[in-house]
């Protein structure tokens, strides 16, 4: 019956909640106190902002709105509300123990609130906060690795020695043929589902709808790293050939000549290219002759199981995510090669698609037609506005309530910072612009 139901509501977040806060607080472990507060990069807070925000957040949206409580800490307010300081004055967030006492302190009196509040009304909202630390804790570890990044980079060394100790799996290989024959499936023509209506959904995969597409090809595995270098070798970054005109005049105007988490070591090879913006992304796809597939090229490829006529919630299936399916929430600490994961693989035969790396696709951030904002406005909405690129899939550092096949991420087509690559599609086998 209902009380049944709603304790089972209870219990599935408390616990849920606990799991995610055991893995937010696992990123701090031995971060020092310049860490902690260093802004590593103009798009991102430091990472003790994060934390802070963590805890504002879920004060804000269950103590003071649903339990009606008076605002905790409201010193933090300014310095916490995603609307408050702008991101170059966070450098400020008051030391680690003293946020830990801030978590804790909204921690307990949320718990004590779950206790009798109406969940099966709230459902949507706890879940929104449970994958709103998710992500967060998503940027807090790529935050962390671009400092690393940089203090090595600083020291000259190579961030390979020290890391790719524990990849074990690297000299698996994937057939050394050129770039553009890489495997690709067919998806054949038809209708799939798109989008997700469970209570875990967030606003911009509402609501699920029925979308045809013609039949294309999508690659088995991301772009790798050996498959990325030939574009390099090849002068990729010198010709402006590839590049979309945005593109060309994002790379005068930054001007890189690699991915920036790269490194040239044949130990990478097989792992998938990191660090990459939208961009050189688009420029690579070019080069062999491919593009970017969309979102829906990338979400039916991943979740519809023709078969059934019905979408899996993950590649595999309905199985929660763990670390025999995919590279994620930090098991492995950064990529693995794009073959490691069999049992991930989808109905239509593509491997890697969640975890290891975010993916870029084509496409731009926008509603879902009949969208409804939730629960505020500058969630999704802020973000429709034609500049945002879509990206799918989930990284090695995302956490398992924040992966499925429906979700959405979003940046700017300029942003590197983030744990993403891309894999390319084709409409036609033979319709490649084929180059050189
Ligand atoms: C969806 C990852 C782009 O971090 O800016 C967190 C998620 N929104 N708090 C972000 C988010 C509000 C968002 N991304
Ligand atoms: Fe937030």
């Amino acid at each position: 019956g209902t009380k049944a139901s709603s304790l089972q509501i209870r219990e599935t977040i408390r616990e849920a909640m606990h799991q995610c806060r055991i893995g937010t607080l696992a990123l701090f472990e031995g971060i020092d106190d310049t860490t902690f507060r260093r802004q590593a990069h103009p798009e991102f807070s430091p990472v003790g902002w994060h934390l802070g925000h963590i805890a504002y957040t879920e004060a804000l949206w269950l103590l003071q709105r649903c339990a009606g409580l008076p605002p905790l800490f409201p010193e933090y307010h300014r310095l916490f509300a995603a609307d408050g300081l702008p991101k170059s004055e966070r450098e400020n967030v008051p030391p680690l123990t003293e946020i830990h006492h801030y978590l804790n302190t909204v921690r307990t009196q949320v718990f004590s609130y779950l206790e009798t509040a109406p969940v099966e009304q709230q459902e949507r909202l706890w879940h929104f906060l449970i994958q709103h630390e998710s992500q967060h804790g998503e940027t807090i570890a790529f935050v962390l690795q671009l400092q690393r990044w940089h203090l090595l980079e600083r020291h000259q060394e190579m961030w390979v020695q020290g890391s790719a100790v524990n990849v074990s799996s690297s000299s698996s290989s994937v057939s050394s043929v050129p770039s553009r024959d890489v495997e690709m499936r067919e998806i054949p023509a038809g209708e799939f589902m798109m989008g997700n209506d469970s209570i875990e959904a967030l606003d911009n995969e509402r609501s699920r709808h029925r979308v045809y597409l013609d039949t294309y090809w999508i690659d088995r595995y991301p772009v790798t790293c050996r498959q990325y270098r030939e574009f390099i070798e090849a002068g990729g970054y010198q010709n402006e050939r590839w590049w979309s005109p945005d593109g060309w005049k994002w790379l005068q105007e930054n001007p890189v000549a690699q991915p920036l988490y790269w490194s040239s070591a044949s130990t990478w090879d097989n792992h998938p290219v990191c660090g990459v913006s939208w961009y050189e992304a688009d420029a690579y796809a070019r080069f062999v002759g491919k593009r970017l597939p969309t979102e829906a090229e990338w979400e039916k490829a991943a979740s519809w199981d023709a078969a059934t006529g019905q979408p899996r919630t993950y590649p595999w299936g309905q199985e929660t995510p763990d670390s025999h399916r995919c590279n994620l929430d930090n098991c492995v600490g950064q990529t693995t090669p794009v073959n490691a994961y069999p049992l991930g693989q989808s109905a239509y035969g593509c491997d890697d698609m969640l975890g290891n790396v975010w993916e870029w696709t084509a496409s731009w951030f926008d509603a879902y037609e009949g969208f409804v904002s939730y629960p505020y406005r500058g969630y999704s909405q802020t973000y429709f506005d034609g500049q945002h690129r879509v990206l799918k899939g989930g990284s090695w550092a995302t956490r398992p309530r924040a992966i499925r096949s429906s979700f959405r991420n979003w940046y700017y087509p300029s942003i590197r910072q983030i744990l993403a690559g891309f894999r390319c599609a084709i409409s036609q086998p033979d319709s490649g612009d084929s180059m050189i």
